[in-house]
């Protein structure tokens, strides 16, 4: 499908949109964050590695972003490990103790958890380990979500950037919840129908299909998908030049990047990708600035459940009149990566 003239039209751009779509294809389908008073209170659920890391650096430091918590969901590598890699980030950033830690689903709802430790590393940070002794908050990731979508009723964004569990609790245990949270931004499946995990299958949607089969009927206002493939692979590559500029920065951060960013560089460059992806800190950076989105389009996502050889995959239905999310199809990669540099600079 991907070679299709159809599919490259549609994810080039150049195929107009399809009656009652937005004229213009990165105008934004519903009320984004707009900030009244300059930040946008945020949430980043995360099963912390890698490009987690560097997607919570910038939900703590970014001017725009006002990053009320961070919450663990089981993914890359070990439980534990991804709560301590989240305080490690905090602790770079500067804010742990301000940040609260809150720790979440330790295994999918269904599912048997699967790791991504051949993508990331067994630790997801290169062996990096944080100095101080902040513990995690007390409270549990799901309760967390529930009370801070209630104190900014209407305003919460929040960024998912791992398996869905957290997020299906949450809308299991509230029935409002959803309607509450202004927008949500998951990392997750691919509109072209390629995983990476499975060939069907991106790994957030797949080590947990059932919570991300919750989460797309749960009735977001605004449900926003950063897609695998394309819009990952093609537009947030760093290659070897890339990664170099970087380490020049000089900076605590720069160093900090650049090592836990080794595993994932070396898994992708060897899948011929070209260099290392950066799915969630894109997913954080689109949701405080949408200059980043060039093509974003609305669809009816849904995931297979129970597929032979699919299961996990999204199905990105752009035929539907009744929309149930949008998926940010392309955007500035240049301009993503000055971003996350500028981030990266600041410490
Ligand atoms: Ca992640």
């Amino acid at each position: 499908m991907s070679d299709s003239p159809l599919f490259q039209a549609l994810i080039s751009g150049s195929l107009p949109a399809r009656p009652g779509a937005p004229a213009q294809p990165s105008a934004r389908r519903s009320g984004g964050p707009r900030p009244r008073s300059g930040r946008i209170p945020l949430v980043v659920d995360t099963d912390t590695a890698a490009d987690d890391c560097f997607a919570l650096l910038a939900a703590a430091l970014h001017e725009r972003a006002d990053l009320k918590a961070v919450t663990i969901v089981a993914g890359n590598v070990g439980f534990a490990q991804q709560t301590e890699n989240a305080l490690l980030t905090l602790e770079l950033a500067g804010r742990d103790g301000d940040v609260p830690v809150h720790v979440g689903a330790a295994r999918p709802l269904v599912a048997d958890w699967v790791s991504a430790t051949d993508v990331h590393g067994e630790d997801g940070v290169g062996g990096q380990r944080r100095t101080g002794t902040t513990e995690v908050d007390s409270e549990h990731a799901v309760d967390a979500l529930l009370r801070l979508s209630r104190a900014y009723a209407g305003e919460l964004v929040i960024v998912a950037i791992g398996p869905l569990t957290n997020i299906a609790l949450a809308v299991r245990r509230d029935e409002e919840f959803a309607s509450r949270v202004r927008e949500i931004v998951v990392m997750g499946g691919s509109i072209n129908g390629r995983g990476n995990i499975t060939p069907a299958a991106e790994y957030n949607i797949y080590v947990d299909p059932e919570a991300a089969a919750i989460v797309v009927g749960a009735g977001f206002p605004s449900l926003r998908f950063v897609p695998w493939d394309p819009t990952t692979i093609r537009d947030t590559v760093f290659d070897a030049g890339r990664i170099a500029e970087i380490e020049a920065l000089g900076t605590r951060l720069s160093a900090f990047f650049v090592q836990a960013n080794k595993a994932t560089f070396a898994f992708d460059s060897a899948a011929g990708i070209g260099g290392s992806t950066h799915p969630d800190s894109l997913s954080v950076l689109v949701a405080l600035d949408p200059s980043l989105v060039e093509v974003e389009r609305p669809y009816r996502v849904g995931v297979e459940l129970r597929g032979e050889l699919t299961r996990g995959a999204t199905v990105f239905d752009w035929r539907s009149d009744a929309p149930n999310a949008t998926a940010i199809e392309r955007v500035h990669g240049k301009a993503f990566f000055r971003a996350l540099t500028a981030i990266l600079t600041s410490r």
